[in-house]
């Protein structure tokens, strides 16, 4: 139903995205696009790449008088750091800088498989399109998928629960309004609801960046008020979790995923590891836990949607050992600028790339080219499941 694809490269002339399938009537203003965008450069782990880049979103169609229009939405984001063309340079008021080649892959990232893959004895143009730069214009791109959501009664909010091996305290059960609120108080340093941790964690970086390493981390991201029966169990692709897994591990640097407790569901009995189920005629169905983080069996069941992404450290600082790809010579890769950690960035992207995923769950089962359709086939829905399951095939 929603198809979307982004590209550039990180230090190229910009990156641009298109997202196809939005209905339309969804109100999308500029100023939507500013709160997402800043969000994704907090973290006191960034490097200083996020000083230079401004993040201002151009969208190029598909909105028309503060609406969405049903065409494909296109948008650009110019890159300030300019310094990987696609094209010879036209020597029109550019100053092309010289980049020395590339030749040592840095180990973990994308950079030596992608060279034996494409061919390359020089990493830059592997690095440039895996840098995690893409991800800018991936949280500009699923921004109208957001607004569809929030019109239809859908809150997000992603934040960071640990840096490196220390945990931040997080309620497990909290509303995304009072997380947001309490992540607002503290998004100078980090994202995060916990307030007490933000001196131990900066203390945890300033360390690692003077002894040129890096840190790892974990991001949250929570989903408010969707309904049961997003995703199907019918077939593995269409499993919502096995779509989420996916386009989280899409990005660098994500190599763990973890639906509410998962981890934890996998070390105790049966019994315990279940949610019970009941049922009032007020609320209608409900569960008394919700260790499955709203997923069972593939596919929504009207409780708090929790999904974790585990960030391993990021690797260009850290000047781990490799090879010379022209000579087989050991060698330290070349200093590379990059971040101390980044989870903060994460948590903003991984919501995005959720709100994507939501979004077409949504448009593949309520369908609609207005906003207007889309609500009505929800709310149809809706009154149905609040009500006790009687026969209807007999
Ligand atoms: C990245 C390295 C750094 C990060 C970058 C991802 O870039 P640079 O080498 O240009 O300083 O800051 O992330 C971004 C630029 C961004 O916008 O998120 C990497 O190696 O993946």
């Amino acid at each position: 139903m929603l198809r979307y694809l982004t590209a550039g490269e990180s230090h190229g002339r910009a990156l641009v995205a298109i997202l196809e399938g939005i209905p339309a009537g969804v109100p999308v203003s500029s100023e939507d696009f500013v709160g997402p965008m800043a969000l994704r450069q907090v973290g006191y782990g960034r490097g200083p790449r996020r000083n230079l880049e401004c993040e201002n979103v151009e969208v190029l169609s598909g909105i028309w008088k503060g609406l969405t229009i049903g065409s494909p939405i296109s948008l650009l984001i110019w890159n300030s750091d300019q310094r990987f063309f696609a094209q010879e340079s036209s020597g029109v008021g550019e100053t092309e800088i010289a980049e020395a080649p590339l030749t040592v892959p840095i180990p973990g990232h994308a950079d030596l498989a992608g060279a034996l893959k494409y061919g390359f004895d020089d990493v830059r143009p592997v690095r440039e399109r895996a840098s995690a730069r893409e991800t800018a214009v991936r949280t500009a791109i699923s921004v109208p998928a957001l607004r569809l959501l929030e019109e239809l009664g859908v809150s997000s909010v992603g934040f960071v629960s640990a840096i490196g091996n220390v945990p931040a305290k997080i309620p497990e059960f909290a509303t995304v309004s009072g997380l947001r609120k309490a992540v607002r108080a503290n998004e100078r340093w980090f994202l995060t609801p916990d307030r007490k941790i933000v001196d131990r964690w900066k203390r945890l970086i300033d360390s690692a960046r003077e002894s040129v390493d890096s840190l790892g981390g974990i991001a949250e991201i929570r989903f408010d008020g969707l309904p049961a029966g997003l995703g199907s169990h019918v077939d593995a692709s269409r499993r919502l979790d096995s779509r989420l897994a996916g386009v989280l591990m899409g990005f660098p640097a994500v190599h763990a995923v973890e639906l509410g407790q998962g981890i934890r569901q996998s070390a105790i009995n049966g019994k315990s590891a279940q949610d019970p189920i009941k049922f009032s005629p007020k609320t209608g169905w409900g569960r008394e836990s919700n260790l499955s983080g709203g997923i069972e069996g593939g596919i929504t069941n009207g409780e708090q949607l929790i999904v974790r992404c585990f960030m391993k450290p990021p690797p260009g600082a850290c000047r781990v050992e490799s090879a010379d790809l022209r000579t087989g010579r050991r060698e330290l890769p070349a200093f590379y600028r990059s971040d101390t950690a980044a989870p903060d960035s994460l948590a903003v992207v991984a919501q995005s790339a959720i709100a994507i995923e939501l979004a077409d769950c949504f448009m593949e089962k309520f369908g609609g080219d207005t906003l207007d359709d889309l609500r009505d086939s929800l709310n149809a829905y809706k009154s149905r499941i609040s009500r006790l399951v009687t026969a209807r095939h007999a």
